[in-house]
C-alpha cells in the first residue's frame, strides 16, 4: 500500500490515523516523545495488522533531534507517501498581557517549528519520486482567534500560510498538500492545555458532541484516497454544534 509518517502518534489524532492506516494495510513511522506508547502501538499493530512499524522517538522541537532520528531511518523507510503533520498542543488559555511565555515557547516550537523541521527532513525524499502527500493538521483556531486563544490560534494560523506556501512550493513536483482543520475534538488536547486538570479538560467537553479522534482519522484518510489528479487543499471539519473556533451551541 504504502508507507505513511505520522507525528504525535501516541494520541488523540495521530493514534487514530497510525490504526486507520495500519488497518488499511499501509505501513506506518509513528513518532512521538513517550516511549513506552510507541513501543505498545509497534506491537499491537503489528499483531493486529501484520504491517511493519517503526517507532521513532523524538521531540519535534528539537531540530538535531529530528534530523540525527528521522534523518537517518533506513532506506527502505524513506519511500513515504504519506506526511502526517499532526504532533502539537495548546499551552495555557490567558489574555495576551498574562499568559506565559514559556507556554508560547512551547506551542510556537512544537507547532510551527516542529512541522518546519519534519518536512524539511521528509520532502526532499518526496521531491525525488515526485511522489507525496503531505497533510498539515491545523485547527478551527486557524481560521478564527478565540477569546485568550492568541498565541495557540496565530501558530495555527501560520500553519495555514505554510500549507499555503508548500502547496505552491511542491506542485512542480506534484506533491499534494492538504491543510486539515478540525474543530473541538475530545482527546488529550485539553489536558495538555490545561496541564493535567482532569475537570477542566473534560468541562469543555460538556454540553455538546464533539468529535472523536477517529471522526478526524477517518476525513484525515479520506482526503488521501482520492485520484492522483484530485487534492483536497484544505479542510475544516467540526461537530454539528459548532459554527466555527468562538460559537460552539451548547444546549
Ligand atoms: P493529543 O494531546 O491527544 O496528541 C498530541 C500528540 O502530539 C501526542 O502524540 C504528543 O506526543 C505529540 N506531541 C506534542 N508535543 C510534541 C513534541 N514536542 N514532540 C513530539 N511530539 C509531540 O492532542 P490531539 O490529538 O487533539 O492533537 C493533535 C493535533 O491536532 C495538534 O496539532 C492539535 O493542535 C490539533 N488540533 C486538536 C484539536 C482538538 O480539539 N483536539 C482541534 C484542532 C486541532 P508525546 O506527548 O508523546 O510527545
Ligand atoms: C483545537 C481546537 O478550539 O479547542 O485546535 O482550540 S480549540
Amino acid at each position: 500500500m504504502g508507507i505513511v509518517l505520522i507525528t504525535g502518534a501516541t494520541s488523540g489524532f495521530g493514534l487514530a490515523c497510525a490504526s486507520t492506516y495500519a488497518a488499511k494495510g499501509f505501513d506506518v513511522i509513528v513518532t512521538g516523545r513517550r516511549k513506552d506508547r510507541l513501543d505498545a502501538l509497534q506491537t499491537q499493530l503489528t499483531q493486529e495488522y501484520g504491517i511493519n512499524v517503526l517507532p521513532l522517538h523524538f521531540d519535534v522541537r528539537n531540530e538535531a533531534e529530528v534530523q540525527t532520528v528521522l534523518g537517518n531511518i533506513p532506506e527502505n523507510w524513506q519511500d513515504i507517501d504519506i506526511l502526517i503533520n499532526n504532533a502539537g498542543l495548546a499551552a495555557g488559555l490567558s489574555t495576551i498581557d498574562e499568559g506565559s511565555t514559556a507556554d508560547w515557547d512551547a506551542m510556537i516550537d512544537t507547532n510551527v517549528k516542529g512541522l518546519l523541521y519534519v518536512s524539511r527532513t521528509v520532502i526532499p525524499w518526496m521531491r525525488s519520486r515526485t511522489k507525496g502527500h503531505i497533510i498539515n493538521i491545523g485547527s478551527t483556531a486557524a481560521k478564527n482567534v478565540y477569546a485568550k486563544g492568541n498565541v495557540y490560534c496565530a501558530t495555527k494560523a501560520a500553519v495555514d500560510a505554510i500549507s499555503q506556501g508548500m502547496r505552491i512550493d511542491l506542485l512542480p513536483y506534484r506533491i499534494k498538500v492538504t491543510a486539515v482543520h478540525p474543530g473541538a475534538a475530545e482527546t488529550e488536547f485539553s489536558l495538555v492545555r490545561f496541564k493535567g486538570d482532569e475537570a477542566k479538560a473534560k468541562e469543555v467537553y460538556n454540553g455538546f458532541i464533539s468529535l472523536s479522534a477517529q471522526d478526524v482519522a477517518d476525513v484525515v484518510y479520506y482526503c488521501t484516497s482520492l485520484p492522483p489528479h484530485v487534492c483536497i487543499n484544505d479542510l475544516v471539519v467540526t461537530p454539528l454544534q459548532q459554527a466555527n473556533a468562538y460559537y460552539i451551541d451548547k444546549n
